[in-house]
């Protein structure tokens, strides 16, 4: 079998393979995607050409029959004929999958390989296609239908002048992409306009034909990436007039960055990996912040932009406000996946990092106003992210429980003026009911508690914040806690709504183990408080003694004075009630013993009461049990702790 036909069957074969299953050769398939791809894949050859230096125009027209035509001023792809296959070069590139390669004359051909559609591709799903070449004054065509040669490369004419170049036009096959109606214009116009920028000088026209007025539009941006950058940033908010480029190659990878500062907030990154967008950026990314930290941080060091106490700007602190667009080219692009959102080659990360680096210190030492409007952009942004910061911690650490609203069971006094006011803690909501019932609402607060109160010797912070009682005590008195080790966390004793806070328990152990519990409470989270003299003790009677037939009660408050009374009073008739508990009291028996003011007895607080009451506690609840229960039934007959 000669060259020839074993060539022919491969292309025939080759051919047949991408028409059978197009979404395998095409990103984006048979869709509206894949058929502007093909679009793209032309384009892109031709900017290639312009990249490598040989070209600084492409011209793209839609045609009115739905085709399109791409045309370069380059050297015009190659016609000579092929010694071993005995066909011109021309007819390989468009006939051999991934012959793109062979003729590669620049590292970071876009073809082949990236966007996994060759040129050969495309023709093999066009209807036809046909190329003109210019090269050396002679005028070259050829043209093929679906991939098939069928005017075989042929000389057509010459012409005047050194203008080289090739004309590709192309018609995408309806049988393949089926619900495609054609090309979208502000697709493409987008396209090129970005290409524009990328390329830094190529003069990219386009055209669309398709309707009764033609669309002309030329893309030109020698202004590049840095003048992508300017054009995505509002003018009004520039913090300085041009935007900055920072070029270079390292690693035989080229870098190419384009940057603008803002007034705003907001960060705009964008990335290409040849000239295709990395949704996601990538290495290339990575390495450039790096640097940019670096070398920015270093400058303000040196230069001594940032003043004493400030904060350190972080990499985010330098990139608020910012435009900027990263572009890459480099010859093996690995991407995350098909998408292309992420370029992953490492060695774009460590090339990005170093032109970066260097380029952008030349920039700074060359331009010191700039570099301390940035820096001083990035030192606000540091103290406005320190002064949230400390918002956003007073907010979360706010003196624990002082937000709280009043409890619901708190029965409140009238009175506003703390000095007048006082708050009864009542044991049980019994014992609350009559003190509500009894008290004079005008000054007297009556705030029950129910059952036992956590021991706050013994339980976790975090517990004894989100304790029921405790939380209702706190909110009630108005002025936070302390001693939470919180840094936030005050008791302010000039916020408390009551000069006088008492205490008022059974006359029994529970009682007693109840009040220790509220003064060691005390003590340890609202100790002035206490130093205050804030703090009292009910001394709710033990006994009413009624005398003969006597219409009122004799109230005594311990043994001693009942045994007193009663030798006071020897030879009469009379009747002990003792009372177990605050409970028993009527309201106005409660009033009368415990409450009014013209006859109770408070006992007022002091340190040393509340110190011997922790002595007691540490026996009370310590771990050892029996030592606890006899001490509970030794006192018991007090029926308090001796405060
Ligand atoms: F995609 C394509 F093949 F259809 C296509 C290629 C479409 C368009 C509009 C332009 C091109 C193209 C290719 N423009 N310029 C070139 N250049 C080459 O192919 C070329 C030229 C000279 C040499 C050389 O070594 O002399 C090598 C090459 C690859």
């Amino acid at each position: 079998m000669s060259n020839y036909t074993a060539d022919n069957i491969q292309v025939l074969e080759g051919l047949e393979a991408v028409r059978k299953r197009p979404a395998m050769y095409v990103q984006g398939g048979t869709g509206i995607d894949g058929y502007h791809q093909l679009l793209t894949e032309i384009i892109d050859n031709a900017i290639d050409e312009c990249l490598a230096g040989f070209a600084n125009t492409v011209e793209v027209i839609l045609n009115k029959d739905g085709s399109a035509t791409v045309t370069d001023n380059g050297r015009g792809i190659p016609v000579d004929m092929m010694k071993k296959e005995g066909k011109p070069a021309i007819e390989i590139i468009f006939t051999i999958l991934h012959a793109g390669g062979k003729f590669d004359s620049n590292a970071y051909k876009v073809s082949g390989g990236l966007h996994g559609v060759g040129s050969s591709v495309v023709n093999a799903l066009s209807t036809w296609l046909d190329v003109e070449v210019k090269r050396d004054g002679i005028i070259y065509h050829i043209r093929f239908e679906r991939g098939v040669v069928v005017s075989p490369l042929s000389q057509i004419g010459s012409y005047e002048g050194s203008e080289n170049g090739t004309k590709v036009t192309f018609m995408p096959d309806q049988t393949i992409f089926k619900e495609i109606r054609g090309f979208d214009t502000n697709r493409m116009r987008r396209r090129l306009k970005e290409l524009a920028y990328l390329t830094g000088g190529v003069k990219i026209v386009f055209e669309d034909n398709r309707h009764s007025e033609p669309v002309r539009e030329v893309f030109h941006e020698e202004g590049g990436v840095a003048a992508f950058a300017a054009s995505l940033a509002s003018d009004g908010k520039k913090l300085y007039e041009e935007a900055l480029r920072v070029y270079g190659t390292s690693d035989e990878i080229e870098v190419d960055i384009g940057m603008i500062h803002t007034s705003g907030y907001g960060q705009t990154v964008l990335n290409y990996a040849n000239m295709i967008t990395n949704r996601d950026g990538g290495t290339p990314l990575t390495g450039f912040k790096t640097s940019y930290t670096r070398v920015l941080n270093n400058y303000a060091k040196k230069n001594n932009v940032i003043k004493k106490g400030d904060p350190i700007p972080t990499g985010e602190d330098f990139l608020e406000g910012i435009f900027c667009v990263i572009s890459v080219k480099l010859g093996d692009p690995q991407f995350e996946s098909q998408a292309k959102v992420k370029l992953l080659n490492p060695e774009a990360q460590s090339a990005t990092q170093s032109v970066v680096y260097e380029k952008l210190t030349e920039i700074l030492e060359e331009n010191p106003k700039i570099a301390k409007t940035i820096i001083e952009k990035a030192a606000n942004a540091a103290r406005a992210r320190e002064a949230a910061r400390k918002a956003r911690e007073l907010v979360r650490r706010a003196n624990p429980l002082e937000n709280d609203e009043l409890p619901g069971k708190l029965a409140d006094c009238q009175s506003e003026d703390p000095s007048l006011s006082e708050i009864y803690i009542v044991e049980g909501d019994s014992a609350g009911g009559s003190a509500k019932q009894g008290r004079e609402r005008r000054f007297q607060a009556i705030l029950p508690l129910r059952g036992k109160i956590l021991n706050v010797e013994k339980a976790q912070l975090g517990k004894i914040l989100k304790n029921a009682e405790i939380r209702a005590m706190v909110a009630a008195i108005g002025a936070g806690i302390e001693g939470t080790g919180e840094e936030n966390s005050h008791f302010n004793i000039e916020d408390v709504r009551y000069h006088r806070i008492i205490i008022m328990t059974d006359a029994d152990v529970d009682g007693s183990h109840i009040r220790a519990l509220l003064l060691t409470f005390f003590y340890r989270y609202m100790r002035p408080l206490v130093d205050a003299g804030y703090l009292y003790i009910a001394q709710p009677p033990l006994y009413g003694v009624r005398f003969g037939r006597e219409k009122t009660l004799t109230y005594v408050y311990n043994e001693e004075n009942l045994k007193e009374l009663l030798r006071d009073n020897r030879g009469r008739k009379y009747e002990i009630q003792r009372f177990k508990g605050l409970g028993e009291m009527n309201p106005e028996q409660l009033w009368e013993t415990t409450m009014n003011p013209e006859t109770r007895v408070l006992k007022r607080v002091n340190i040393a009461d509340v110190l011997d009451t922790n002595e007691t506690l540490e026996m009370l609840m310590g771990s050892e049990v029996p030592p606890r229960r006899e001490f509970i039934e030794d006192n018991a007959h007090l029926a308090q702790l001796d405060l």
